[in-house]
């Protein structure tokens, strides 16, 4: 029997799909708790996580309610150390690859996620970054697809797919709906430009991405656009 894991998550958070997808891509058993973000439970800092964030999981210790949890069990926190420890548990599931050269290319494309996708994609959702600045990350990253390549490194599903798909999905909301702190039409702007023929290896891989199974069962459209409604009230408009 494989020790108790439970993931405390949101459906709206990037962050917490990006385990998600790691642990059915694993074909993992687990338990999932939602944490709700606006109104956290009064143990989940004390117990789970002393930064108050998801998604964060505990390991082993005894199989407790996830609303009591064990002191007993390991916590650990950050997506990225999440997503190695899920190929630590499932070395064989193809998560990351056996070949040291495309380990480190899953390495170098999650590090680039955070760098290129993460930082600058969430700043201009708040208006604090450009979107050009958005789309020389997805230059960047673009860079790193092979042509012809199906996932982001190698010819298998990766930890590097699962970390960057969460935000793929969340681009396609603001280049579709234009929600976002940033001037009015600005994300209808990005849609224009990454449909030109410069960003077709990019848009492919997108596609493929959202039209994995355990991307569609880990992903709640209606539940992130609400949220971005309701965050993102200020509009500025365009100069
Ligand atoms: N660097 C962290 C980011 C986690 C994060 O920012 N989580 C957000 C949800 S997307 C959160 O829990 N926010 C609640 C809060 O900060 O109070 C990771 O990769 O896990």
């Amino acid at each position: 029997m494989p020790e108790q894991l439970t993931l405390y998550l949101n459906k709206v958070s990037p962050y917490s799909q990006k385990i998600e997808l790691a642990l059915l891509e694993a074909n993992a058993p687990y338990k999932g708790y939602q944490v709700d973000l606006f109104n956290k439970p009064e143990w989940f800092a004390s117990k789970v996580n002393p930064a108050g964030k998801v998604p964060v999981v505990t390991y082993g210790g005894p199989d407790v309610d996830p609303d009591d949890p064990s002191p007993l069990s390991a916590k650990i926190a950050e997506s990225n150390v999440i997503l190695e420890f899920v190929v630590d548990l499932y070395p064989d599931s193809g998560l990351l690859p056996k070949d040291p050269v495309l380990r480190a290319n899953v390495r170098f494309f999650i590090d680039a996620t955070t760098k290129h996708i993460e930082v600058p994609f969430y700043a201009f959702l708040q208006g604090l970054e450009s979107y050009e600045n958005v789309l020389k990350g997805i230059e960047f990253i673009q860079g790193l697809l092979k042509e012809g390549g199906y996932f982001a490194v190698g010819d298998h599903y990766t930890i590097a797919d699962a970390c960057i798909t969460p935000h793929l999905a969340r681009l396609r909301i603001v280049t579709k709906t234009d929600l976002g702190n940033f001037p009015v039409g600005v994300g209808y702007k990005l849609d224009d430009e990454l449909k030109r023929p410069k960003f077709s290896k990019f848009m492919k891989y997108v596609e493929r991405m959202l039209e994995r199974p355990s991307f569609k069962q880990t992903y709640d459209e209606e539940s992130v656009i609400t949220f971005f409604k309701r965050i993102f009230t200020k509009r500025m408009q365009a100069s």
